[in-house]
């Protein structure tokens, strides 16, 4: 069984994986919009395995006889300056995700809770590869300056996830 403070947190968590999910759909729609197919395609697969994340957290909660409760999720914003602000805020959030990842592990230390520090030792893991391949991408974006062929990284980053490279 999950102890009570444990279960919240993780309840908690699928909310915020739902919203992660969300907002790279909103993303992948503004790119698509916005004639960056490559872009699109990059969050669209991002937006899937977001929701890959909130099913784990579902499935894990109810396996050790929780409840998963889901949440109503706020909409995520849809209109984005530009390229580079779309990939400040994915660090941002994804930042913001790695800090709800550890206050789980906290927790789980806390209340001693062996088998879900264990589990979510997982997310931990994806969110140091997530971290550095959007920093990558913020490093390709800066290299190519203001004034840059955003059309060839358009290109690129679509080749990234074909080649599972950007895998996040
Ligand atoms: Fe962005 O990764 Fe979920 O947790």
């Amino acid at each position: 069984m999950l102890k009570e403070k444990v279960e919240k947190i993780l309840v908690n968590q699928i909310g915020k994986e739902a919203y992660s999910s969300n907002l790279y759909l909103a993303m992948a729609s503004w790119a698509e919009c916005n004639g960056y197919p490559g872009i699109a395609q990059w969050m669209y697969a991002q937006s899937g395995e977001e929701r890959m994340h909130m099913l784990k957290f579902v499935g894990y909660i109810n396996e050790r006889g929780g409840k998963a409760v889901i949440p109503a999720i706020e909409e995520p914003p849809s209109a984005f300056k530009n390229v580079t602000d779309l990939f400040k805020q994915t660090m941002e959030h994804e930042q913001y995700i790695s800090e709800a990842i550890n206050e789980i592990v906290a927790v789980c230390n806390e209340e001693k809770d062996f088998s879900t520090h264990q589990w979510v030792q997982w997310f931990v893991n994806e969110q140091i590869e997530e971290e550095a391949s959007v920093s990558n991408i913020l490093d390709r974006l800066n290299l190519i300056g203001d004034n840059g062929n955003l059309y060839l990284f358009d290109r690129d980053i679509m080749g990234m996830r074909n080649s599972g490279g950007a895998e996040a």
